[in-house]
This record gives C-alpha cells, sequence and structure tokens, in this order.
C-alpha cells in the first residue's frame, strides 16, 4: 500500500491513580500516536514509550521526534507492506518503540483495508485471554492489601507486584496472608538490585511466588545467570529482552527461564512473534508485558498474547485499570479474561471526541 500520509501526535491521559515503580511514579500518560493514510484507510499505531526515559532509552517527545524526523520519511509516498516496514529503518540505530508504532499503524491500515483482523494475521484463534493486573508500590501496606483485594474481586486472574529494596518481603507477605497462597503472585523490582542482594531475594521463594522479573539491570545479563543459580523462584527478564538477539542470549546464558514480551520494547509486534518463536522453541514460557497503553496497544497485546508460547498469565488488563475515559472505546474484562478482537485491523480507532480533547499536539507529514 501507498503511504499517502502520516499524522503524529501527542496525547496525554491521566491515569485514575498515581503508578508507580521502583524507578518512579507515572500520572499522566504522554502517548505518541501515529495515523497512516493509505487508499482511504487510517492505521493507527500507539507508541508505548513513558513521558521520561526512566523505564527505557526512549520518552514520548523524542520517539515522536525520531518519528518526524527520520522514520516517516522513510514510509512517505512509498508503497510498502507491514512485513518490510522493519527493513526499511536500516540504519537507524534503536529507538525500538518509535519503530514498533510506525509499523503497528502499517499492520492496522493494511488489515483494514483487507478486512483482516489482527489475530487472524498473527495466526491466533483463541478468543480471550487471561486478565492479569500489575500493582504498583503504594504508601502502606494496608492500602496495597486493599487495591490487591479490589483486583481480585473484579475478576483479575493473576496479580504482580512492583517491588524495590525496602518494599518486598513485608508486601508480600501480606497479600500472601491476606488472599491465600492460591492467588497466582509475582513480583516486578524493574532493576532495583543487585547481585549483592541474592541472599535477601532468596527470601522471595518461601512465598510460592511465579517468578521475579527483572530484579537486576538491564544490561547484567551474566548476573542474572548467577542470580538464578541463588534463588529458586524463577527469573523472569524484562527490561533486558530488547531484541530476538538479546532473548536468544538471555535464554543461552540461562539468565531468564520466562520472558516478559513487550512489543514496544522489541521493536514491534513483529519482533514480539520473533521473541515468542524463539522462546516457545526453547521450551521458555512467555507472557505479554504492558506500558499502560490505551485501547488500541493494549488490544493489540490481547492479540498477541493469543499465541500458544503465552502460557502464563500477562498484565493485560481493563481499560479501567489505568484510564477512567481511554482513547478507544474501553477494553472490557469479561469473567477475568480480555477478549482477542476479531473485527478488521488492530482493533477500534480512537474516539474522535476524545481524541481531539487530549490531543496536546500534532503534524502532518
Ligand atoms: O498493565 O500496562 C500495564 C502495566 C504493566 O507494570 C507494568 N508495566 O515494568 O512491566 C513494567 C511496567 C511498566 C509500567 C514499565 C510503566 C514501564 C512503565
Amino acid at each position: 500500500m501507498r503511504i499517502e500520509r502520516i499524522e503524529l501526535r501527542k496525547v496525554a491521559l491521566p491515569l485514575v491513580s498515581p503508578f508507580t515503580t521502583s524507578f518512579g511514579s507515572v500520572t499522566l500518560k504522554e502517548i505518541g500516536l501515529v495515523a497512516v493514510y493509505s487508499d482511504g484507510v487510517v492505521g493507527w499505531g500507539e507508541c508505548a514509550a513513558l513521558p521520561d526515559p526512566i523505564y527505557s532509552p526512549e520518552y514520548t517527545d523524542g520517539a515522536l521526534a525520531v518519528l518526524e524526523r527520520y522514520l516517516a520519511p522513510r514510509l512517505l509516498g512509498r508503497d510498502v507492506t507491514a512485513a518490510n516496514v522493519s527493513n526499511l529503518f536500516t540504519g537507524i540505530v534503536g529507538h525500538r518503540m518509535a519503530k514498533g508504532a510506525l509499523e503497528m499503524a502499517v499492520i492496522d491500515a493494511e488489515l483494514r483495508a483487507a478486512g483482516r483482523s489482527f489475530a487472524s494475521y498473527l495466526g491466533v484463534t483463541r478468543a480471550r485471554v487471561p486478565a492479569g493486573v500489575s500493582v504498583g508500590i503504594m504508601d502502606t501496606i494496608p492500602q496495597l492489601v486493599e487495591a490487591v483485594g479490589g483486583y481480585l474481586a473484579e475478576g483479575y486472574r493473576r496479580i504482580k507486584l512492583k517491588i524495590k529494596p525496602g518494599w518486598d518481603l513485608a508486601p508480600v507477605a501480606a497479600i500472601r496472608e491476606a488472599f491465600g497462597d492460591e492467588v497466582p503472585l509475582q513480583v516486578d523490582a524493574n532493576t532495583a538490585y543487585t547481585l549483592g542482594d541474592a541472599a535477601h531475594l532468596a527470601k522471595l521463594d518461601r512465598f510460592g511466588l511465579l517468578l521475579i522479573e527483572q530484579p537486576l539491570g538491564e544490561e547484567d545479563l551474566r548476573q542474572h545467570a548467577l542470580l538464578a543459580r541463588q534463588v529458586l523462584t524463577p527469573i523472569c527478564l524484562d527490561e533486558s529482552v530488547v531484541s530476538p538477539e538479546a532473548a536468544a542470549d538471555a535464554i543461552a546464558m540461562r539468565a531468564t527461564s520466562v520472558i516478559n514480551i513487550k512489543a514496544a520494547r522489541v521493536g514491534g509486534y513483529l519482533a514480539a512473534v520473533k521473541v515468542h518463536d524463539i522462546a516457545r522453541a526453547n521450551g521458555i514460557p512467555v507472557w505479554c508485558g504492558g506500558m499502560v497503553e490505551t485501547g488500541l496497544g493494549r488490544r493489540a497485546n490481547a492479540a498477541l498474547a493469543g499465541l500458544p508460547g503465552f502460557t502464563l498469565v500477562g498484565d493485560v488488563s481493563a481499560s479501567s485499570r489505568f484510564y477512567s475515559q481511554d482513547l478507544t472505546e474501553p477494553v472490557e474484562m469479561v469473567d477475568g479474561h480480555i477478549a482477542v478482537p476479531q473485527g478488521p485491523g488492530i482493533g477500534p480507532a480512537p474516539l474522535p471526541d476524545v481524541l481531539a480533547a487530549v490531543t496536546m499536539q500534532a503534524v502532518a507529514l
């Protein structure tokens, strides 16, 4: 399809409550949006980067600048297919979230034009995926217990607790005590520890957690492999797995026995499928991570999570987990599950009124 026009927008959506991780709090999600115009259809892509470079080097304004100056010009006026978009970015180093957003918009446009769903494009036949929720660091343990109780009552099938030094053993113990050992529970440190904390992290073993996510630094693959020998709980990498190649290395080094797949982090949904395939071929279970996406990325994630290697419950939640007003029709949780969208494209487009109200800046190329 010929790419006639590309629009880049920055939108800002307030979160229902601050979301705090070991690297800071997010209260307002500033999101880069890409709209690709071709043959009478519009394809939408969402850039999952955060407003600040605290999770990865990318951030919303930086991603939009790279999209405008380097990535969009490579597609404009050309005939492209979703499958060859990433080849057109050859020579532009890094900026995977920006690249993934533009590729997502082309996938959406291509599928809308063909009247085909993203699930069918991925070969996904599951109609729904179980919903999991990521619970941020709170001021007090009673607050955390109340929040987790609320999510369990809503029907979430798995709880992930954010941890950091000083907020780890006690909150996990409190959740086990309040809700029992049967609740599928895991923790996410977002790189907050060092290998010197191995003995401390091993104290989490007694809680029967599904996994400890990204305890050490993004570049500490070798140290994760050493840590994995000192704790019984499976180690799961997130930040470290920035590409299919990084996934293959981490697996080969035994630095990880589970992988959190976030399409944005690895450069888009097609690279995410590659990570899935590598993990599956090596017997490594995967689950779908989230980046506080709007309905656009949230529905795309639900489809991705339908692939057969996604055997663990992901951070695939309802829009209401983060947004009182989503950009699209809200993603609903029914019976603890999120539907895999079956309509054309990645899912419903942004609601025009909402889009207009939350757009902070826009540029048309
Ligand atoms: O459900 O969308 C979601 C958020 C899940 O905890 C989540 N994401 O490190 O996995 C993470 C974390 C995150 C959130 C990372 C915001 C970066 C920013």
